[in-house]
């Protein structure tokens, strides 16, 4: 059996090697243990089979690292990451979702969405934002109403071909860039807990808001599965 890795689209295998690359370049990984059974998982999504595989890591700036890939069938190739900080932390929240069928990437995004209560991103991360070059996209797509998660930063596309693909990739490599080398130079703000933690709930529960994620597992798992695995492993609120 060829490993999930090998079949996928070849943008989001570039991306998802990217960023584990790129978490063990600059990061303190230590393992980050799922719940049981979710690790890999199998289900059925209209007759064709949909691969779930997770990678999870901790570190002492990030509560949870989470690189998934899932695969459904031929039709479906998808890419979902989010990098959750420990709560002392005052950091942004990491996220980047790739979907992709028949050879085209349909949405690509990505951000640093801010988690304080300003709603502003740490000075460190903007100055280093607002220094990369604005990226251009033929297609750009409009964000869904529980989208007012994201910062001014966010990227999210329909990428038109191979080289805008690549952009997007290199807009990741970025973000996470500035992400890791900011994350490491941090002090925690014990002080600041409870402000950033209502952050991140909030940012888990707009994200639990996304019909076409939610469609996707219900459909190959049912509904009380999708629903726990939303809360549990995609977008858990501490
Ligand atoms: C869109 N997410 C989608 C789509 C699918 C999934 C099928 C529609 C693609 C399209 O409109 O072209 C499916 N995404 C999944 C599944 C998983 C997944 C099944 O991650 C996991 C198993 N989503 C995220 C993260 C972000 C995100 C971290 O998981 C952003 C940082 C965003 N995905 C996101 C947005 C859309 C999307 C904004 C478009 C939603 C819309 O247009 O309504």
């Amino acid at each position: 059996m060829p490993s999930l890795h090998e079949q996928l689209h070849p943008t989001i295998r570039q991306l998802a090697e990217l960023i584990e690359g790129t978490w063990q370049q600059h990061l303190d990984l230590s393992p980050y243990v799922l719940p049981a059974e979710l690790g890999y998982v199998e289900g059925r999504l209209e007759g064709e089979k949909l691969t779930i595989e997770n990678r999870c890591y901790q570190t002492p700036q990030f509560r949870k690292l989470h690189l998934e890939i899932a695969k459904v069938g031929t039709m479906l190739d998808i890419l979902h990451c989010v990098m959750f900080p420990r709560p002392d932390y005052a950091l942004p929240m990491f996220g980047a979702d790739l979907v992709g069928g028949r050879g085209q990437i349909s949405a690509a995004i990505a951000d640093l969405s801010p988690l304080s209560r300003d709603r502003h991103l740490p000075t460190g991360y903007e100055q280093a934002l607002k220094a990369l070059p604005t990226p251009k996209f033929a297609q750009g797509r409009s964000l869904p109403e529980w989208g007012d998660i994201f910062s001014e930063f966010c990227v999210f596309v329909r990428p038109s071909n191979l080289e805008e693909e690549a952009e997007f990739v290199s807009r990741v490599q970025s973000l996470l860039q500035i992400h890791c080398l900011q994350a490491i130079a941090t002090q925690p703000t014990p002080d600041r807990q409870a402000e950033l933690l209502a952050g991140q709930r909030y940012y888990c529960t707009k994200q639990q808001q996304n019909d076409k994620t939610r469609r996707v597992l219900e459909k190959a798992f049912g509904t009380e599965w999708a629903e726990h695995y939303m809360t549990t492993v995609l977008f858990d609120v501490v």
